[in-house]
């Protein structure tokens, strides 16, 4: 598997500071977690964290999402660390960029276009890239006057607010116009790729599903002997592929797709329905979990959710638990004891395996328990071939 450089790194790397709220009732693990994530998305995007910041409240303020005092909190350290970009966990609306980034006067990311960013650094085909530009464009609307006010501040305020307005009018006008190219072209690319796959006859489609960085793609490279980009990021992958896999003389599709992550930004999710088709018309899933991750759970929900988003929750599934091989028992099995990794036998008498779904533990990485795991999807195949095309020659 090549590594890819992702991110000019001759250039400085950006300083950052990461600001989460903690919700009542929310644990100290939950933050944790959360903001671990944001980090981790960040480092994604070529960005360093430096520090956290945390408020615990009931909701974020209105005008500047944390409170006056921890906004002066931020602002001294900014000053004083030479921190390049402050990261909220949560998506800010425009006033509230607009307020902060006032007081702090340096690059202000939510979320949202935190992880627009990566897509956007990864999308390798022209069906992603227009997808992303589109939810890019969409984030960016309603936040245009933003980069007036900066100019505004520059050029002093009397006479300022008629050209402005123009110019924000324009600005706008031109982005509504680009939205709806961009749409246009992601309609045709749709309706190729809608006649390609009506073209792939008789074969029984299986498709890769799971929280980002969880081992799709490892697991795709393993079953189709395909070089599909795998690297401990998040959203290594942001296109779609196809594979024909063949087990035991059994051909199949397999496909694996974008992972899915906690709050991903509205507008992605929509732009990215078409990518997703695989998802929605496969025949089987293969619900991959990185069992090693802390809070695999979590992820396990965040991924069920969207797939009922996307209308695709009540397919026949695989549970697959990944990265056995990294998974130590959350508790000491005996006192004074380290945690200790759980052996096969162990997992499968854990509760992962009376889920309602089918379900198997594996390491992709180090080939472990492999052939359990293509025996079952073969049964699988098999049987969903024997149903729709009980005369095909090819499983006698
Ligand atoms: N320890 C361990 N690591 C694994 C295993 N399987 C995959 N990984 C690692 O996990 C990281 C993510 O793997 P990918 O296959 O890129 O994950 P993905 O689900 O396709 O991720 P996205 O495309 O980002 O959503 C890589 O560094 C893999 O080497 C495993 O069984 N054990
Ligand atoms: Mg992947």
């Amino acid at each position: 598997m090549g590594k890819q450089k992702f991110y000019d790194t001759a250039l400085k790397q950006e300083r950052a500071v990461l600001v989460g709220v903690i919700r009542p009732g929310e644990t100290p693990e939950e933050t944790k977690e959360y903001l671990d994530e944001l980090a981790f998305l960040v480092d994604t995007a070529g960005g360093k964290v430096e520090h956290v910041f945390t408020q615990k409240m009931l909701r974020p303020e209105r005008a500047t999402f944390v409170g006056t005092g921890k906004l002066e909190e931020i602002q001294a350290y900014v000053k004083s660390e030479e921190i390049d970009m402050v990261v909220f966990d949560d998506e800010l609306s425009p006033s509230q960029l607009r307020n902060i980034e006032r007081e702090l006067q340096v690059k202000i990311l939510d979320r949202s276009n935190l992880i627009l960013d990566i897509f956007a650094g990864r999308a390798q085909t022209a069906q992603a890239k227009t997808q992303v530009e589109l939810a890019q464009l969409q984030y960016l609307l309603p936040r245009l006057t933003r980069l007036w006010t900066h100019l505004e501040r520059q050029k002093g305020g009397i006479g300022m607010r008629g050209p402005g307005e123009t110019q924000i009018e324009s600005d706008r006008r031109m982005i509504l116009e680009k939205i709806s190219l961009l749409k246009s072209r992601l309609k045709l690319i749709d309706k190729q790729n809608e006649t390609q796959r009506k073209n792939r006859t008789q074969l029984i489609r299986v498709a890769l599903v799971g929280y980002t960085n969880v081992g799709k793609s490892t697991i795709m490279n393993m079953l189709s002997k395909s070089e599909v980009f795998a690297e401990n990021k998040l959203f290594a992958t942001l296109d779609t592929t196809v594979r024909k896999v063949v087990i035991d003389n059994l051909p199949f599709l397999l496909s694996d797709t974008v992972g899915f992550i906690r709050k991903l930004p509205h507008h992605l999710v929509e732009c990215f329905k078409s990518t997703l088709d695989e998802v929605r018309e496969a025949d089987i899933l293969i619900h991959v979990v990185d069992v090693s991750h802390t809070s695999f759970e979590d992820q396990i929900g965040v991924v069920n959710e969207t797939l009922k988003d996307l209308g695709a929750r009540d397919k026949d599934t695989i549970m697959v638990f990944n990265k056995i091989d990294a998974y130590v028992s959350p508790e000491p099995v005996e006192e004074g004891e380290d945690h200790v990794p759980f052996t096969l036998a162990e997992f499968k008498k854990s509760w992962m395996a009376h889920h309602n779904a089918p379900a198997l533990f594996i390491s992709a990485l180090h080939k472990e328990n492999l052939e359990e795991f293509k025996q079952l999807l073969y049964d699988k195949v098999v049987d969903l071939h024997t149903q729709r095309y009980p005369y095909d020659k090819l499983l006698y």
